[in-house]
């Protein structure tokens, strides 16, 4: 099976043209990015090698000066249908008794906000996610009530374990005798967030959470403040990796609102990760990574370990960048 850290690295080889640094890597802090101070519109940012492919759906949708929701969800979308993706959507990694659950929440620039958790059976959570947000008074719909929801609303069930990732289950069971594991090389969320031509930010996150966790886990991606938040005042975060760090820390919703007291998306996404690292004695396998984007069009990205990159549309220019990290593995 290809792990993540051989997957990071040949992404990042296989990109190596098109690879950037957001940070000035001569020091400890790495903060300083590299945009300037005019208003980057419209941008679109997403986590992972993934974020390629999911920012070029919502380019399409941005170019034509459409709104940030509709480019999030059509964005992440992409990764959710793609089959061969083991972390997000259809295809993905199962928990430890076979069953793909998949999370997803999205936000816009109203303080609205959609999510859908523990969901089966449903190849795109994030657009269930947004029929919550759009034709419920509610923010959460969780395990049975969403599918039933998301089964009212049109949304066909379908098979989500692949043959593949059934295999690679069944792989698991052998070795790990059933016991939940933190696995950091195992996890790949999408999270994205827009700043449309009109200057409104949004964001989406959608993934099939930790592999082989227990039945019924969810973790930081369907929570809004954990693993997304937007306000439209100051700028969006997103997060990946376990998502049980971003939850204690109230990840994403901090690393706006440093952004509120000043800070550059950068230095605030720094800030965050540093909080999770004095939160946490065992560090071990503890990877985490957040993006933000601010209202300037400026963004950033930081991480516990190196390794975590993501892809940035702009300027009809689609781009991976190195995030800046706190150590290395
Ligand atoms: C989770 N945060 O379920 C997700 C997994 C992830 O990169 O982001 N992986 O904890």
């Amino acid at each position: 099976m290809k792990t993540r850290r051989n997957f990071i690295k040949l992404s990042a080889l296989g990109g190596a043209a098109l690879v950037t640094t957001s940070c000035l890597s001569s020091d400890k802090d790495k903060s300083a990015i590299k945009t300037t101070q005019k208003t980057i519109k419209p941008i679109v940012i997403s986590t992972w090698i993934h974020g390629m492919k999911a920012n070029k759906a919502a380019w399409k949708v941005l170019e034509q000066g459409g709104k940030a929701i509709d480019a999030v969800e059509k964005g992440v979308m992409v990764v959710e249908s793609d089959a061969d993706n083991q972390s997000v959507g259809l295809g993905g990694l199962p928990d430890r008794d076979g069953i793909v659950t998949l999370d997803a929440c999205i936000m816009d620039e109203s303080n609205r906000c959609g999510a859908v958790a523990c969901l089966q059976n449903i190849e795109n959570p994030i657009a269930v996610a947004r029929k919550v947000m759009d034709d419920t008074p509610h923010v959460l719909l969780v395990g049975e009530g969403a599918l039933q929801f998301a089964k009212e609303k049109g949304f066909k069930p379908i098979n989500l374990l692949t043959e593949k990732s059934k295999k690679d289950w069944e792989a698991w069971k052998i070795k790990s005798k059933y016991q939940p594991i933190i696995n950091s090389e195992n996890h790949d969320t999408i999270g994205m967030l827009a700043l449309d031509a009109d200057g409104n930010l949004s964001g989406s996150c959608t993934t099939s959470g930790m592999a082989f966790k227990l039945h019924g886990r969810v973790g930081d991606s369907p929570i809004i403040g954990a693993g997304l938040f937007v306000d439209n005042e100051v700028g969006a975060a997103c997060a990946t990796g376990m998502g049980e760090a971003v939850i204690r820390i109230a990840g994403s919703a901090i690393v706006v609102e440093l952004m509120r007291n000043g800070m550059s998306p950068n230095k605030a996404c720094k800030t965050a990760v540093n909080r999770i690292i004095k939160k946490h004695k065992d560090l071990t396998n503890l990877q985490v990574g957040f993006i933000a984007l601010n209202k300037n069009g400026e963004f950033g990205g930081y991480s516990v370990y190196n390794g975590f990159n993501y892809a940035v549309y702009s300027k009809s220019q689609n781009e991976m960048v190195d995030a800046a990290f706190d150590r290395n593995w």
